[in-house]
C-alpha cells in the first residue's frame, strides 16, 4: 500500500487502482483531501499496469461534501475542480464506490467518475442549499444530465438524502454491491467495466434531458411558484433553481460559468454563513464543558409519561417513533381514552400524506400502553411528567414519582417555566431529576431545552442529551430560570408588542413586520393561534387588558372565529375594525396618545430587548454559549436561519448599535431597556458574542 499523502493510499490489485481517503469524521474535502485524489490519480494514470481505478472512502461515509470550516480562507493546493477535471478526462474507467453518504461535493465528485457504485443503505444528495448555498462544483449542471430537469430542481432545492434503490433506479447510481462488501463489488464491477470495454462515461456530454426542457420556462416558473411559501426569505433556493435553468438552456462549460458566479454570490453573503454558522452551532450545542463526550450513560429502553394531554402526548410518540415501549398515566379513564385516540389521528394523518404504512402506524400504536396506575412506573427506566404547569402538583408528582420509580431511573419534567430545582427538592434523589422542556407540537417541533437542576448528575445530563439526539431532537442543555431561555426571552418581545399597540401600531403591522424580518408568525397571530383564554379566567376578569376585553367579548383567537383577527370559515385572517376600536378606546381609558410606529421601530423595541435577555442569560450562566441560544431560536420558535438566530443576528447588526439603541429605548421607556452588563462589556471591549 502506497499513501499519497496523510489522508489518502493507493494500491493497485488485479490492474484495478484502489484510491481510499481516510479522513475523519466524514472525508469532507479539505485540502489534504484534494491533494491526495489529484496526486493519487495522477499516479494511477501514469502506472500503466492501471486499467481502472475505484476511488471509495474508510471510516462512516463516503466523502460528505466541501469542507465547510474552509470557505473564506485562501484556497491551498489543487482545487476541486482541478481534481475533477482529472477524473473527468482519465483515459481509463474511474469508479466512485459509495457507502454513508455522497453529499454536495463528495456527490460532484462521483458525477465526474464515469461510474458509480454503492451499497443498499448509502444516500447521495445535494445539500448545499440547507447551509445557504449552491453545488459550486458542477453539481447543477451535472445532475439535471442524469435526473432531468424536474428531479434536479426537487433535489437541490430540498437537500434531500436520496437512498441508493431510488438512485439506482434514476440512473445516478449504476449499480448496487452487496452491503458490506463495497471494496469488493467496486473492483469487480471495474474489472466488469474493463473486460466489457464500456465506454468513459461522462455525465457532462449526456445533454439529452437537458436538451428536451429547452424552451419550456413553465417548468422554472410553475416550481417557483408552487414552493414560494417554503422558500420565503431565503437567497439560496432561487439561486440553485437558476443553476438549472442554466444547466438546461446553455452549453455544458457557458451553465459551469453560472454556476460559479452564482456560488459567489452566496458564499460571500451573510445567508450563507449564517446557515454555516446555524450547522456549527447546531453540532456545538452537544457538547457540555463538564460532561465530556466519554461520560457514561444510563440505558433508557422504557418510558413511563405522566398526563395524555397535547404534550404528554406528543412526547410518548418521539420514543414509541423509535420503538421505545411508553406506558401513559392518566388519571381518568376519559383524558386517556382523548389523549390515545388524538395520537392515533396523528399517525393516521401522518399515513394519509403516504409519509407511514398502516404496518408502520400498529407498530407505533402497539408500542403505547395507557393506565390510570401509577404503580405501573415502578419499573420504567426513565420518566416523563407533562401535567399542567402548577408548582404544587409538580411536587405532589415528583413525591409519588420518588416513592414508586425504581432506584436509578431518570425522572423529567416537561415544565416550560418552573423551578427544576424546586420540583427535584421533593425527591430523596435529585440528582436523577432533570428538566425536558419539549415544544408544541412534541412530535413535530425540533427542540428540547434540557434543563439542569443544581443536583442533576453529569450521566443524566449525558444520558437525555444522547436521548433527545436519538428520538431526532435538538437538545440545547439550559440553566434553572423563569421560562428558561427562550420563554425567557419571548417574553420581552411579547410585553413590547403590547405595548406597542397601545401606542399606535396595530396588530397586523407588528405581526407582517415579524414575518417579513422572517419569523413564522407574529406575536398577535401566535396568540390567536394559541388561544387567547389560555391561563384566563372568566370569574375574575376586569377588562384590565386587551386581551381580558377580547375574551370578555368571546374573541378568544381562530377557535371562536375572532381574536385579534377575525377569521372566515377556512381559518383566513383578515384586520379587525372592532378591535382597532377596542384598542383605541382602551389605549384613550389609559391616557396614551398614539402615533406612528415605523417598521424599524417595531424591530427594534421587539428584537433589541429579547438580544439584551439573552447576553443577560450568558451573563447569569443560564446558557454555555451565544450559539446555543440560537439554536434554541432557529428550532423552537422558527427564527429565520438566514438569519442565524438573535445572537448571531445581534453581531451582523454590531454590538455597539444595539447597545446605543437600548440606551436610547431606556431614556424614553424605561429599564425594561437597560443594557446588560455583558453587552456594556463586550462593547467596551471591542468584541461580538462570538467572541465569547
Ligand atoms: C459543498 O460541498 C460545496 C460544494 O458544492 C462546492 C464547493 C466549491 N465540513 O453531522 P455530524 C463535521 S458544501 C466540515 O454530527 P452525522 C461536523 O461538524 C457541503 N465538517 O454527523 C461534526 O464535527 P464534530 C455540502 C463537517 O453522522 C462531524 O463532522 N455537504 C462537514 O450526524 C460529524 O457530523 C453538507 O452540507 C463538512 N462538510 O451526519 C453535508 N460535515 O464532531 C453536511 C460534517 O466536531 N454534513 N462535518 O461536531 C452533514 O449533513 C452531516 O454531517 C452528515 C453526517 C450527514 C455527513
Amino acid at each position: 500500500m502506497a499513501a499519497i499523502n496523510e489522508v489518502t493510499d493507493l494500491v493497485t490489485e488485479d490492474g484495478i487502482a484502489v484510491l481510499t481517503i481516510n479522513s475523519p469524521p466524514v472525508n469532507a474535502l479539505s485540502f489534504p483531501v484534494r491533494d491526495g485524489l489529484f496526486h493519487g490519480m495522477s499516479r494511477a494514470i501514469e502506472d500503466a499496469s492501471v486499467q481502472a481505478v475505484v476511488i471509495i472512502c474508510a471510516g462512516r461515509t463516503f466523502i460528505a461534501g466541501a469542507d465547510i470550516t474552509e470557505f473564506g480562507k485562501a484556497p491551498r493546493g489543487a482545487s476541486l475542480f482541478d481534481v475533477q477535471q482529472m477524473i473527468e478526462n482519465a483515459p481509463k474507467p474511474v469508479v466512485a464506490a459509495i457507502h454513508g453518504t455522497a453529499l454536495g461535493g463528495g456527490l460532484e465528485v462521483a458525477l465526474t467518475c464515469h461510474y458509480r457504485v454503492a451499497v443498499p443503505s448509502a444516500k447521495c444528495g445535494l445539500p448545499e442549499v440547507n447551509i445557504g448555498l449552491l453545488p459550486g462544483a458542477g453539481g447543477t449542471q451535472r445532475l439535471p444530465r442524469i435526473v432531468g430537469p424536474e428531479r434536479a430542481l426537487e433535489m437541490v432545492t430540498s437537500g434531500e438524502h436520496v437512498p441508493a434503490k431510488q438512485c439506482l433506479a434514476a440512473g445516478l447510481v449504476d449499480e448496487l454491491t452487496e452491503e458490506g462488501k463495497l471494496r469488493e463489488g467496486a473492483i469487480a464491477f471495474a474489472k466488469k467495466i474493463v473486460a466489457e470495454k464500456r465506454p468513459l462515461k461522462k455525465v457532462r456530454d449526456l445533454n439529452e434531458k437537458v436538451e428536451s426542457a429547452r424552451g419550456k420556462p413553465e417548468i422554472f416558473a410553475d416550481f417557483r411558484k408552487a414552493n414560494a411559501k417554503r422558500f420565503r426569505g431565503f437567497m439560496a433556493p432561487d439561486h440553485n433553481i437558476r443553476c438549472i435553468e442554466a444547466a438546461v438552456n446553455l452549453p455544458f462549460d457557458e451553465g459551469m460559468k453560472a454556476e460559479r458566479a452564482l456560488f459567489q454570490e452566496l458564499v460571500t453573503g451573510i445567508q450563507a454563513k449564517a446557515q454555516q454558522y446555524s450547522f456549527f452551532a447546531e453540532r456545538t450545542a452537544a457538547k457540555i464543558p463538564d460532561v465530556p463526550a466519554d461520560t457514561p450513560t444510563l440505558p433508557v429502553k422504557t418510558l413511563g409519561v405522566i398526563g395524555a394531554g397535547t404534550m404528554g402526548g406528543g412526547i410518548a410518540m418521539n420514543f414509541a417513533n423509535i420503538g421505545i415501549p411508553v406506558t401513559i398515566v392518566e388519571t381518568s379513564q376519559e383524558a386517556l381514552d382523548r389523549g390515545l385516540a388524538t395520537i392515533k389521528r396523528n399517525y393516521d394523518n401522518t399515513a394519509k400524506k403516504g409519509k407511514l404504512t398502516q404496518a408502520q402506524v400498529d407498530e407505533r400504536m402497539g408500542k403505547l400502553t395507557g393506565t390510570l396506575d401509577f404503580g405501573a412506573l415502578a419499573n420504567v427506566d426513565m420518566v416523563i411528567e407533562a401535567v399542567f404547569e402548577n408548582m404544587d402538583l409538580k411536587k405532589e408528582i415528583f413525591a409519588k414519582l420518588d416513592a414508586t420509580a425504581k432506584p436509578g431511573a431518570i425522572l423529567a419534567s416537561n415544565t416550560s417555566y418552573l423551578d427544576v430545582n424546586e420540583i427535584a427538592a421533593a425527591t430523596k434523589r435529585p440528582e436523577s431529576v432533570i428538566g425536558t422542556h419539549f415544544f408544541s407540537p412534541a412530535n413535530v417541533m425540533k427542540l428540547v431545552e434540557v434543563v439542569r437542576g443544581d443536583k442533576t448528575s453529569k450521566e443524566v445530563i449525558a444520558t437525555v442529551m444522547a436521548l433527545s439526539k436519538k428520538i431526532g431532537k435538538v437538545a440545547v442543555l439550559v440553566g434553572v430560570c423563569f421560562g428558561f431561555v427562550g420563554n425567557r426571552m419571548l417574553a420581552q418581545r411579547q410585553r413590547e408588542a403590547q405595548k406597542l399597540v397601545l401606542e399606535g401600531a396595530l396588530p397586523w403591522d407588528i405581526d407582517r413586520v415579524l414575518y417579513d424580518f422572517g419569523m413564522p408568525m407574529g406575536p398577535f397571530a401566535m396568540s390567536d393561534l394559541a388561544g387567547l383564554d389560555v391561563g384566563w379566567n372568566k370569574a375574575t376578569s376586569k377588562s384590565s387588558t386587551l386581551r381580558e376585553i377580547l375574551c370578555e367579548m368571546d374573541r378568544r383567537g381562530q377557535k371562536t372565529g375572532a381574536g385579534y383577527y377575525d377569521y372566515d370559515a377556512q381559518r383566513n385572517a383578515k384586520p379587525s375594525p372592532v378591535v382597532e376600536k377596542v384598542i383605541a378606546d382602551f389605549a384613550s381609558k389609559q391616557g396614551i396618545n398614539t402615533r406612528a410606529i415605523s417598521d424599524e421601530e417595531i424591530i427594534e423595541r421587539t428584537i433589541y430587548p429579547m438580544i439584551n435577555e439573552g447576553a443577560k442569560i450568558l451573563e447569569e450562566g443560564k446558557a454555555i454559549r451565544a450559539s446555543d441560544i440560537d439554536v434554541i431560536w432557529i428550532n423552537g420558535y422558527g427564527w429565520p436561519v438566514y438569519r442565524g438566530g438573535p445572537m448571531f443576528y445581534a453581531d451582523t447588526i454590531g454590538l455597539p448599535k444595539v447597545l446605543d439603541v437600548l440606551k436610547q429605548l431606556q431614556a424614553k421607556h424605561g429599564d425594561d431597556f437597560k443594557p446588560s452588563a455583558l453587552l456594556e462589556k463586550l462593547v467596551a471591549e471591542g468584541k461580538s458574542f462570538r467572541d465569547l
